[in-house]
């Protein structure tokens, strides 16, 4: 029966791929009810010096360091002056002087910022620092370093 034989490889060789490819499309879940936020600074905030603390909040899911895959969980990311990443948010964050990472579960983080006019967003990133799905983002704020 050659046909048998030729449809059974042809299963097999379906569920390989079937098995191998979401660990390249899927993104960790987040739970309904996840939020992100920025406990301070306020938008808004005029800022003088430069330097700062900025406190991260997160309802609904849990702080956890980068490497560590527990499901709803994630560690934050700072983004400054920049927009969130485009839709569907699949990539892993850019790691430059635009996005912090804080792989180690920091809550706060101490910046300093040159004067003017600064926006800052958090967006929460899983193990391997790829943003949820649907994403856990807080809203954007602007402060003003004087
Ligand atoms: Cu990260």
């Amino acid at each position: 029966m050659p046909k048998r034989i030729m449809l059974g490889a042809l299963y097999v060789f379906a569920s390989l791929f079937l098995a191998n490819a979401p660990a390249f499309a899927a993104q960790t879940p987040s739970p309904p009810g996840a939020e992100e936020y920025i406990i301070w600074p306020a938008d808004g905030t005029v800022i003088h010096g430069g330097k700062l603390w900025v406190r991260m909040g997160l309802r609904n899911m849990g702080v956890c360091p980068k490497g560590v895959n527990i499901p709803n969980t994630g560690h934050h990311h700072l983004l400054i002056d920049t927009d969130l990443p485009p839709m569907p948010m699949d990539q892993e964050i850019p790691s430059d002087r635009n996005h912090l990472h804080f792989g180690a579960g920091e809550t706060d983080a101490r910046i300093e910022l040159p004067p003017g006019k600064h926006t800052l967003q958090l967006l929460l990133g899983d193990y391997n620092h790829v943003p949820h799905n649907p994403p856990v983002y807080s809203k954007k704020i602007t402060i003003i370093v004087k």
